[in-house]
């Protein structure tokens, strides 16, 4: 089955294709599809931007569309960033200035209150009456410092017990992973839709 990924973000395509493509799925970015679409995301869920991003883009190529809308909430800081995830301290901050505002805004949290998740809705829009939405969470604690070199966003400072998202192999990753474990569940109802 294809499906097109909306989203402009190249770290999600890259977890997309490495996900889906073992279980039979052909991943086609934005740009595979030759469209443009930079959706507004004014919701405030998750559940919410990302169905906004995939009805966006199935109204522009009226194929089976998928979208993922994600995000870190940290428990010391009343969930934030949360939906902001992607835009937290202004637009002036790249990933490792967001990382770094929220270490600071922990400098003085101990360990045990230093609780947070990963969430990922993802909506897929089939037709106009077929949307349905899947989620994901994966728990772990917000760390002291940056580790690691793999993955993208907060994955640095992102403990999943000993080490970090960022210290995990991509295989690691998905297999724990907020991503992962809702395309687990959108993979389980295709194929189950399918009668496989
Ligand atoms: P699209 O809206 O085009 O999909 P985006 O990056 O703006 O791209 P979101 O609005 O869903 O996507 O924001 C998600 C942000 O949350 C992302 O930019 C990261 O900062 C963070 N994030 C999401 N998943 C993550 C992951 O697996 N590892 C680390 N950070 C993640």
């Amino acid at each position: 089955m294809k499906l097109i990924v909306a989203t402009n973000n190249a770290h999600k395509v890259k977890e997309f294709t490495r996900i889906l493509e073992p279980h039979g799925y052909t991943v086609l970015s934005l740009r595979d599809a030759g469209i443009v679409c930079e959706a507004e995301e004014n919701a405030d869920t998750f559940g919410g931007n990302a169905y906004i991003k995939a009805k966006a883009v199935f109204d522009l190529s009226g194929l089976p569309t998928v979208a993922d809308d994600s995000g870190l909430s940290v428990d010391a800081l009343g969930g934030a960033p949360g939906v902001f995830s992607a835009r937290y301290g202004g637009p002036g901050l790249d990933d490792i200035g967001r990382y770094e505002k929220v270490l600071t805004e922990l400098k003085d949290v101990p360990d045990e209150q230093r609780t947070a998740r990963f969430e990922c809705a993802i909506s897929l829009v089939l037709s106009d009456d077929e949307v349905y939405s899947f989620h994901g969470t994966c728990e772990g604690k917000i760390g002291t410092g940056p580790r690691g070199e793999n993955g993208f966003g907060y994955d640095p400072i992102f403990m999943v017990g000993e080490k970090s998202m960022a210290e995990c192999t991509p295989e690691e990753k998905d297999a724990i992973s907020h991503r992962g474990m809702a395309l687990k569940k959108m993979d389980a109802f295709l194929k189950q839709r399918k009668g496989e």
